[in-house]
């Protein structure tokens, strides 16, 4: 909106006006896939729960995802304060309601923790922080509730409840194990402490309540997602959350990512288009055949894009698979099908900004990465639902799903090394995933283009093309 002016008496009125009015334009834009986030004022999300419910884990998990579609979100883990104020870890003695001096040091740790929330929503741009903390009683809820209302933050409350001794136990053996507190510690003895640990949280806790909390926003989720309870939504961005941790499970499973075959396009160093497969890239869409039957999954879903060398490429493996337009290659715009020589000759200006900025550029007529998250959230939303999925996708592509995965920035995404002929293999573990890497024994041309040193607009033809992989 155009400012009003100055000396407008109603000048405040006006804009906040304007204000609600955008947020809701914004708001509808965003939902059908713009690439405008809007959030008036930052947002806490804050952890409630024993220890051993996943807190930590949806706290990284949702924290990668805001940041992935652009909402930049850090995680503050109360536990990691104590822990460097403590050095020594010594029992569970430590997490007595009756030890006075420790629990002085817990509420310091917390308010050192809320300290840094307000300098990253200050100095550094943050519009999430997700409070990783116990926060089981209520007194300790309205210590944030007043420091965000002071701030004029939001507050949005994640309680995750468990009453499933497996599921408890499980998650003990994943994760707290390996957890700072009990290095070199016998495991079963760790594991007691632990127990006793949650036992002295029990003494204290008091979950967010259906009418003493009915003010709050809060989603509850029960045995890790088999009910949720959903309280006072208040915007965009909590709505979003709400919609992703409904999605998510914990179920072991794998996800394969790779490209399609090398194509006719691939071999002449030519960017975009729809050619269909090389012999070479023949030759690797049976390979992979192959590959996935030794790999012997149950249930395993095959998704390609609407091009045909990923639809050729899953041919090959004889099993049926589902095609999306979403997971079709970026688009090049007026570039499409060129070699980078020919857009340098063509298009000078556009190839030097496009490496001054590869994440945001955006090919005239065509798309950016950022387009390209955008449009890929729906395939990150039903990969989180699934289980066992290979994709068969695109180098662009594959490099915005891949940083979902392995929690890259939006600088390094647009660098990501997605060869050919190599499949991803990516198996969630404890806080993250790991991925293998395989190739799969067929030659291809390499497509993979760096940085260059020089970026500017006046820069030499030379040094434009000096990271311009080879071709025919
Ligand atoms: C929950 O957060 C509050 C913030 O004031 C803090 O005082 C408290 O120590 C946290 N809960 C636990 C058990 O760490
Ligand atoms: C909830 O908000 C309403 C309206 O502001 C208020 O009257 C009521 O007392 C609040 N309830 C609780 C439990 O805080």
């Amino acid at each position: 909106p155009t400012p009003a002016p100055k000396n407008n008496p109603h000048r405040n009125c006006i804009t906040l006006y304007l204000k609600k009015t955008y947020q809701v334009l914004l708001s509808s834009w965003c939902l059908t896939g713009f690439t405008v986030l809007f959030t008036n004022s930052p947002t806490m999300i804050v952890m409630v729960g024993l220890p051993a419910r996943g807190k930590t884990y949806i706290s990284k998990k949702l924290t990668r995802y805001l940041n992935w579609i652009g909402v930049p979100t850090r995680v503050f883990n109360v536990g990691q304060y104590r822990r460097d104020a403590v050095r020594t870890y010594k029992s569970f003695e430590f997490f007595r309601p009756d030890n006075e001096e420790a629990m002085k040091i817990r509420k310091a740790c917390a308010l050192a923790a809320l300290k840094d929330v307000f300098c990253y929503f200050t100095q550094d741009h943050g519009q999430v922080a997700v409070f990783d903390a116990t926060n089981t009683t209520r007194e300790r809820r309205e210590v944030i509730l007043t420091f965000a209302k002071e701030n004029g933050y939001k507050v949005f409350f994640v309680e995750s409840l468990c009453d499933d001794p497996e599921i408890i136990a499980e998650n003990i053996k994943q994760v707290k194990l390996s957890s700072p507190d009990y290095v070199n510690c016998d495991k079963e003895e760790a594991v007691t402490d632990f127990l006793k640990r949650i036992d002295c949280y029990k003494l204290t806790y008091v979950p967010l309540d259906d009418d003493k909390d009915r003010n709050l926003s809060y989603i509850k989720i029960f045995n890790v997602g088999s009910r949720y309870l959903i309280n006072q939504v208040q915007d965009h961005i909590q709505s979003r959350i709400v919609y992703y941790l409904m999605n998510i499970h914990v179920t072991p499973r794998t996800i394969y990512l790779c490209r399609h075959g090398e194509s006719e396009l691939n071999l002449l160093g030519r960017i975009g288009g729809d050619s269909g497969l090389s012999p070479r890239g023949m030759k690797f869409a049976a390979a992979l055949g192959t590959y996935i039957r030794g790999q012997c999954i149950l249930d395993l879903k095959i998704w390609t894009s609407h091009m045909r060398r990923t639809i050729q490429t899953a041919e090959a493996i004889g099993v049926p698979y589902e095609q999306w337009k979403a997971l079709n290659e970026i688009d090049a715009g007026v570039c499409e099908e060129m070699t980078y020589e020919e857009i340098q000759d063509h298009f000078t200006e556009e190839f030097a900004l496009r490496d001054q900025d590869k994440y945001r550029y955006r090919y005239p007529k065509g798309e950016s990465y950022e387009d390209l998250v955008q449009r890929l959230e729906p395939v990150i939303m039903e990969l989180e639902r699934q289980e066992n999925v290979l994709v068969i996708c695109h180098q662009a592509v594959m490099r915005c799903l891949l940083a979902y995965f392995l929690d890259k920035t939006s600088d390094e995404l647009p660098y990501l090394k997605c060869p050919l002929h190599t499949v991803m293999k990516l198996t969630p573990v404890a806080y993250g995933c790991e991925v293998e890497s395989i190739f799969l024994n067929v030659e291809a041309v390499n497509t993979h283009r760096d940085r260059p040193v020089n970026v500017d607009v006046d820069r030499d033809p030379e040094d434009a093309l000096l990271t311009v992989p080879e071709h025919n």
